[in-house]
């Protein structure tokens, strides 16, 4: 595809979470894409811009929605679905994954490079990888480092630190089938950035597996308008897991990367709000679905009651991880 659209004048991105129906809200022509989560969200929807993640959600969650100006053309090709205004793109693709989740990567990774080159918007700045399974196998056949060693595959090249994008991977608890890929990319390139309290991912050593994985802590695009994107964030200092025996620890942990990676950003944007707060979105992964509202309750007592949050059940790529935060910061 080669996007033709006119560019707007700045990329402006709005993430928003909107409890409207579904219908209502694809009405919108400024809608570039919108994520329903768990059982209770619409599985399929002819519009190219509706993707479902199959994480259960604690309650009912709402949609969430990516909002630009407007100018928006939609499609699918070759099994991706996207949107595009010009500017930014919405794509995301799924494959097959008949146990074998290297494969799977390899394959989705292949066709996003490919797709990316010829669509207009060459620069990924944020991945979303959602798998069944994510902590089954043992070492170095564990399916997380088999994915990591088939995304890197896929894309074929080492990617210099400068180009990574943002990212989240994240275990679906009840087997799909699937492999699930979705991203926002740009025209222009943002800026990869890296958290002072933890080693860059790319440089992990070997003992979390043969394929370093491949993504930039957080990103901040290149216009002012776009929020800063944070990746999927854990109790991780340093490379070392932390507090494998609290939950609330671990949630303590994960507040204090984040909230290092907005100082981190801060120090290129002043602009940027410096605490978590109603321009802030977070969606919250926690391992065991018992522990779901524990740790909405722990987000009710550490957060200000105005920073929207999603919270799902959803699996973190090291065993002894109990949860994981990703999301944005205007
Ligand atoms: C970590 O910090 C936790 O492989 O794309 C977070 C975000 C994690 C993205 C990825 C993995 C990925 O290592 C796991």
């Amino acid at each position: 595809m080669n996007d033709t659209a006119p560019h707007p004048a700045t990329a402006a991105l709005r993430v928003d979470y909107r409890r409207e129906p579904l219908d209502a809200l694809l009405a919108d022509p400024r809608l570039l894409a919108v994520f329903g989560f768990g059982d209770a969200a619409p599985a399929t929807h002819v519009d190219p811009r509706y993707l479902h993640v199959a994480l259960p959600t604690l309650g009912d969650a709402p949609f969430e929605c990516w909002f630009v100006d407007g100018g928006i053309r939609s499609g699918r090709e070759n099994g991706i679905a996207f949107s595009g205004d010009g500017t930014l793109q919405f794509g995301a693709l799924d494959v097959a994954d008949d146990d074998d989740i290297e494969t799977a990567a390899a394959d989705a990774y292949a066709r996003l490079q490919t797709w990316l080159a010829n669509s207009g918007y060459p620069h990924p700045l944020r991945i979303w990888n959602y798998m069944d399974a994510i902590t089954e196998g043992d070492g170095d056949d564990e399916r997380y480092r088999r994915f990591c060693v088939g995304r890197a595959r896929g894309i074929g090249r080492a990617l210099a630190a400068g180009e990574l994008p943002a990212a989240t991977a994240i275990g679906l608890p009840h087997r799909s089938g699937r492999f699930q890929l979705y991203w926002l990319a740009a025209r222009t390139p943002g800026q990869p950035l890296e958290n002072p309290r933890q080693l860059q991912a790319w440089r992990y050593p070997r003992q979390y597996g043969p394929q370093a994985p491949g993504f930039a802590r957080a990103l901040l695009p290149a216009q002012t308008t776009m929020p800063l994107l944070l990746s999927g964030t854990a109790a991780i200092v340093g490379h070392a897991s932390q507090h494998g025996d609290s939950l609330a620890s671990q949630l303590d942990e994960v507040l204090a990367n984040l909230d290092s990676l907005v100082v981190t950003a801060r120090a290129q944007r002043p602009g940027l709000a410096a605490h978590f707060g109603t321009a802030s979105r977070l969606k919250v992964y926690v391992r065991d679905a018992g522990s779901l509202p524990h740790v909405a309750a722990l987000l009710d007592a550490r957060l200000p009651t105005d920073v929207p949050r999603i919270v799902l059940h959803g699996h973190v790529c090291r065993r002894e991880l109990a949860v994981e935060i990703d999301g944005s910061h205007a």
